[in-house]
């Protein structure tokens, strides 16, 4: 039997030592708990994320009581549910955070009630048969450190990795070199939220020490390693204009130093090098380089379809990130997935800079078949999604 009989929403800990909410979801042949990431950057088109104790007594008196006899085997029947008791588009009433946590609870359960996996439950019959490249912050600053980079994210892409196990154990790899070349140089090696360097040093040495490690380990291991970027740029973008710490480039000069960037370094992969309601500014960076690397729509797209809707419309981008606690539920994530993947978006799915020990984006990356996973590279909360994806790999 697989309807739900009970949902028991809690607070615990994130990484960062915040609250988040908890789902608990039981039927009477199984069980599922999730819980809510988030973020630092966050996009402001984003769902909304409330205290965790507001969204957890909201969603206990709005949405919980619907929830008791829905089937949780029917993720789209589960998250309309929730849709509907919140009322709002962007889940103001019960919290994203609640939302996400009970839609993946849910779907945990509905795999557990019926003993399948939960990335072939969330894949069905005809998906869920390729594991993601995992993108690996190694070297990072902006809004998660302070004293650090510009640039938000440094990414390990182990592109020519010929496994999952491969490809985390490069990152791994490329991480721990990185250490080393900032020991050897004297320069700190304080992290950040992710888990990534977050060293006293500019974007510049950062570009260089990122392609000297990930050269170095792809030359030992013997398979490709090129590296990208999550520039975060909506948080360098003030009255029109990218402030950094040694300069400040109008649109136009950020848009020639990416385009510059991604020729010089091979850059593999580029997330929100503009701001995150420049479509038309965005689609002229992709128009100059969509042959040679990704450009990706994080705080742009916010994971919600209208958003990318219009990113299709205008060619803004050719990748989109997928956060399921950006929109609230793993339906609005799957559509935005099926959506890009009808026009040639390659979908990377994402962690948020807060995190917990939740598996489920490991589980969502293989059931959707998407090309890509940033889910960092070291730390438990990171970890733990890795460890995720080698298991799985190992059962496909
Ligand atoms: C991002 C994320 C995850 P945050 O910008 O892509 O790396 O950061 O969760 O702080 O938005
Ligand atoms: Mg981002």
């Amino acid at each position: 039997m697989t309807h739900i009989t009970d949902v028991t929403l809690r607070r615990v800990l994130d990484s960062r030592g915040n609250t988040t909410v908890e789902a608990d979801v039981s039927t009477p042949d199984g069980f599922g708990r999730a819980a809510a990431p988030s973020g630092a950057s966050t996009g402001e088109h984003e769902a909304i994320e409330l205290d965790a104790a507001e969204a957890i007594e909201n969603a206990e008196e709005k949405a919980i009581p619907h929830l008791e006899g829905v089937d949780a085997t029917d993720q789209r029947a589960v998250d309309a549910t929730l849709r509907e008791a919140d009322g709002t588009k962007n889940f103001s009433e019960i919290g994203a955070n609640a939302a996400v946590a009970t839609s993946m609870a849910a779907a945990k359960a509905g795999a557990d009630s019926i003993g399948i996996p939960l990335y072939r439950h969330l894949g069905g019959t005809f998906r869920g048969n390729t594991t993601p490249t995992p993108l690996g912050n190694v070297i990072g600053g902006g809004e998660h450190a302070a004293e650090a980079t510009n640039i938000q994210e440094f990414l390990s892409v182990p592109v020519g990795a010929p496994s999952v196990e491969a490809a985390v154990l490069a990152n791994a790899r490329v991480h721990d070199h990185i250490k080393e070349l900032l020991q050897a140089e004297g320069i700190p090696t304080n992290k950040g939220d992710e888990g990534a360097w977050a060293p006293p040093i500019g974007d510049a040495t950062a570009f260089d020490i990122v392609d000297d490690a990930t050269t170095t380990v792809g030359d030992e291991l013997g398979f490709e390693i090129g590296f990208g970027l999550d520039m975060a740029a909506a948080e360098l973008h003030e009255d029109g204009e990218y402030v950094y710490d040694d300069d400040v480039k109008s649109t136009e000069e950020q848009i020639e130093f990416v385009a510059e960037m991604v020729h010089e370094y091979g850059l593999k992969y580029v997330e929100d090098p503009l701001d995150e309601n420049d479509f038309e500014e965005w689609a002229k960076l992709t128009d100059q380089v969509r042959d040679r690397t990704l450009i990706c729509g994080d705080d742009l797209f916010v994971t919600n379809v209208s958003r990318l809707q219009e990113g299709i419309d205008k060619g803004s981008a050719n990748s989109i990130l997928i956060k399921p606690n950006q929109i609230g539920t793993l339906t609005d994530s799957i559509d935005a997935i099926e959506l890009g993947a009808e026009h040639g978006i390659e979908s990377v799915i994402s962690h948020r800079s807060g995190e917990t020990e939740d598996t489920t984006i490991a589980h969502l990356a293989v059931g959707s078949d998407a090309p890509f996973i940033k889910t960092g590279t070291v730390g438990g909360e990171r970890t733990a999604k890795l460890n995720e994806l080698m298991r799985i790999e190992g059962q496909a």
